[in-house]
């Protein structure tokens, strides 16, 4: 998902981060290099001037802060612009769930508008899907496209596949099928009715009076235009052609986990007011997302998807094991022993490589590289190991290793080679602190909820006391250990 406007973006922020000052000069050129990324990702002139623009403002505007480097300062300045261009207060519930306008007298009408081809059909199903499993509703489809035969016949095969009813007569009219339809959903006790309404090529008058009609007869609740995240001013002139018809009430960007370009996820709601509610990102039923424009920014800039990385580890590890993680990786306390819990509890998020991708700068990483199997011997090797080898590798003699190798039944080369990999894990980490890139990732997920990021920094305070306080009770044991082994008393 939007890999040529990232690039272009970690480009920029390698250039800058070369820069001890933000002068009049490298902003004007920061500003420029981020028009071009937002041109060729398909934003129209006018909404990337405002937004190089304000950048710009905020940018020469900005303190300098000790401690942080322009690139850093900029990358933020730029993703809180791309958030607040993106992000519409109140439509996502503390749950993390879309909040919709459910209503309680008549089945709550869901309209689906957009050209052909757009994933209107597609979508019906997924929201189908996600109203049940989410807020327990019972939906009913509509199959209101009646331009081409084969349409009805699609909605039933998604109908089918999920389990849910569609109401269909291919004799009457579209805009009478729908009257119709919420009749009959109140009769048979579903509490949504989802419109699947017809698609052109091109906005046209036939096509917006039909769903214009459709709206007068049904009064929907929201209002959807669907479009194809792969395309980017095009489906942005035709949001604003049906914004100017239908009482919108939100988008939802389809194929974004296409080869998206992202000029329609930036664009929509500069160009039409209304908010992307949702994001599809599979031809599959369950490919459909809330849209939280902070994780979408972030994927923009390439940074990794930090947050959803940290949700996921989170319901592996529990929080506090996550900030103790977190607090091991920028003091540099991270052992293999870390690394062990670490393999385990990764091995119960999923795919290995799909996890990786998420965490900045793994990009650059082996990926192929990283299989199960040689997991489990990576597990097998720190296993056989003492708690100290496990704090201290890069003590292990020949003797040891030998030792160890022998006790997990994996060479010493296999040995040598999980030291060296660990010694790179703990240099890419080293890597990231000096670009600001791990603080700012654990900046910005502290940053997005106050109340939490309070408590979470109380409890870092206490916990990094703890640990001050064992490591100097560790560093003593050593110290004995090692006066003892080496007869130094
Ligand atoms: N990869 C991908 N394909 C999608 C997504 N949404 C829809 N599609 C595909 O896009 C095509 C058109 O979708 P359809 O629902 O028939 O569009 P409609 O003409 O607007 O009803 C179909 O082949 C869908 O499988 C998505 O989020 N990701
Ligand atoms: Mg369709």
């Amino acid at each position: 998902m939007f890999d040529n406007i990232s690039s272009r973006f970690t480009d920029l922020w390698r250039k800058l981060s070369g820069s001890d000052k933000i002068t009049e000069e490298n902003v004007t050129e920061a500003v420029r290099a981020i028009r071009t990324a937002l041109l060729e990702a398909d934003v129209s002139l006018k909404v990337a001037k405002n937004f190089t623009e304000r950048v710009r403002e905020k940018a020469l505007g900005a303190e300098v802060l000790q401690g942080v480097r322009p690139g850093e300062q900029f990358v933020k300045i730029v993703h809180d612009e791309l958030i607040r261009m993106m992000q519409e207060e109140g439509t996502v519930d503390e749950q993390g769930r879309a909040k919709m306008k459910f209503r309680s007298d008549r089945p709550t009408v869901i309209l689906m508008a957009g050209l052909q081809g757009a994933g209107k059909t597609t979508t019906c199903g997924k929201l189908a899907l996600y109203l049940k499993q989410k807020y327990k509703k019972n939906p009913m489809l509509v199959a209101a496209d009646l331009q081409r035969p084969a349409a009805v016949d699609q909605l039933e095969v998604v109908g089918k596949g999920i389990g849910m009813s569609v109401f269909a007569d291919r004799t009457a009219s579209p805009p009478d099928v729908c009257a119709r339809a919420v009749t009959e959903a109140k009769k048979k006790g579903h509490d949504v009715v989802i419109l699947d309404t017809a698609g052109r090529l091109h906005v046209d008058d036939a096509l917006m009076k039909e769903v214009q009609d459709i709206a007068r007869r049904t009064q929907p609740d929201e209002v959807f235009f669907v479009c194809d995240g792969m395309t980017g001013q095009d489906a942005v002139k035709s949001a604003k052609a049906f914004d100017e018809q239908l009482p919108l009430t939100g988008a939802i960007l389809t194929k974004l986990d296409g080869d998206s370009r992202g000029g329609a996820v930036m664009t929509v709601r500069a160009i039409t007011g209304k908010p992307i509610r949702f994001i599809g990102v599979s031809e599959k039923m369950d490919g459909l997302e809330v849209f939280h424009a902070d994780r979408i920014a972030g994927r923009i800039l390439g940074m990794g998807d930090v947050v959803s990385l940290v949700e996921k580890a989170q319901s592996a590890i529990n929080e506090e094991q996550a900030l103790e993680l977190e607090q091991k990786l920028l003091e540099d306390e991270f052992t293999l022993e870390d690394f062990l819990q670490q393999i385990k509890a990764i091995r119960k998020m999923g795919p290995m490589q799909d996890l990786l991708k998420m965490i900045p700068g793994a990009q650059d990483l082996p990926l192929d590289q990283v299989n199960e199997r040689g997991l489990d011997h990576v597990e097998a090797i720190i296993l056989s190991m003492t708690p100290k080898e496990r704090r201290l590798p890069e003590q292990l003699n020949l003797s040891r290793k030998r030792r160890i190798a022998a006790g997990s039944g994996r060479s010493q080369d296999e040995l040598n080679r999980l030291l060296k990999s660990f010694e790179q894990m703990r240099e890419m980490v080293q890597g990231l602190k000096s670009q600001g890139l791990m603080g700012k990732a654990a900046a910005w997920k502290l940053g997005r909820d106050k109340k939490k990021a309070a408590k979470q920094q109380m409890k870092a305070i206490k916990s990094s006391k703890k640990r001050a306080k064992a490591n100097v009770r560790r560093a003593a044991g050593d110290m004995a250990a090692f006066r003892r082994e080496f007869n130094l008393d």
